[in-house]
């Protein structure tokens, strides 16, 4: 054994401390924001599914301070060591013309809070990417539960270079960010989520996607390139005229 305080974990803990469950759970109160916070989880997504279909009512938000099988869209994962993001879901029921919004929306409640809490100038890849110029910062996914929205949002905030998954991606302390605090941000990314015609061009003001070349990689396997001209009312995107409401966007130039 020895006598010498083991500094990397120090160094951890004091670089990433935890989430103020209880100070979170009452400042949100206000706001009709019901939070719980998990010390460990599989996927706070799944969590929140289970109690949506358990009749769990919108208002519910878990947060996970490590996530052992976070997940991405399709079969993709979303990996974070504990306590360097933010993991959390919130249970939604928004009008249902609103439905296909939901994870844009999401996104730009990431991209507003880190704009304005942080400094750092996120902007967003449709549908629901938060880049910082090409690098990923946070990735959101929305998923059905019985006329409810479960969206979930995974935002890298200490991650060190080593510890992203992918070469391009980023963290807030990566970018040189204002702020660190975990519950700063998540308080601001949750005042910032809301729906309405001043959100949807909102979104579109801060979607670097429009305007670019871009191939669209569509679910069923094709692609297709071309100019990213609009996000309409349905909030597809659309390419040289054609509206595409689900893909995977790659930035050309
Ligand atoms: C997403 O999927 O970006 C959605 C991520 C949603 C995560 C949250 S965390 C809380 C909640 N609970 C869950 O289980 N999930 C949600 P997609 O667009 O499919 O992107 C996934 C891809 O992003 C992966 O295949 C990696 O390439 C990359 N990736 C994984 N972890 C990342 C990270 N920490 N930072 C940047 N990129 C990452």
């Amino acid at each position: 054994m020895s006598d010498q305080p083991d500094q990397s974990s120090r160094y951890g803990d004091l670089d990433r401390p935890p989430l103020r469950a209880e100070a979170l759970a009452r400042a949100l109160a206000a706001d009709g924001w019901r939070v719980e916070v998990l010390p460990e989880t599989g996927s706070t997504n799944a969590v929140v599914a289970e109690r949506a279909r358990a009749g769990e009512e919108p208002g519910l938000v878990v947060v996970a301070e490590r996530q052992t099988a976070g997940r991405g869209r399709l079969d993709r994962q979303w990996l974070s060591p504990p306590r360097a993001g933010l993991t959390f879901s919130v249970l939604l029921a928004p009008p249902p013309a609103q439905l296909s919004w939901v994870p844009l929306m999401g996104g730009l409640a990431v991209a507003t809070a880190v704009r304005e809490q942080t400094g750092v100038d996120a902007v967003l890849k449709w549908p629901n990417d938060v880049l910082v110029g090409d690098r990923k910062l946070a990735g959101l996914l929305a998923e059905a539960v019985d006329g409810k929205v479960v969206l979930g949002i995974g935002l890298n905030v200490t991650t060190r270079r080593e510890e992203l998954p992918v070469e391009q991606a980023t963290s807030l302390a990566l970018e040189g960010a204002d702020t660190t605090d975990r519950d700063t941000l998540l308080r601001a990314v949750l005042r910032a989520l809301s729906f309405g015609e001043a959100q949807r061009s909102a979104y579109r003001q801060l979607c670097s996607t429009l305007g670019r070349q871009v191939r669209v990689e569509l679910p069923g396997g094709d692609s297709v390139e071309g100019t990213a001209q609009e996000v309409d009312d349905q909030g597809r995107l659309v390419v040289d005229g054609v509206a595409y409401a689900a893909g995977d966007v790659v930035h050309l130039r």
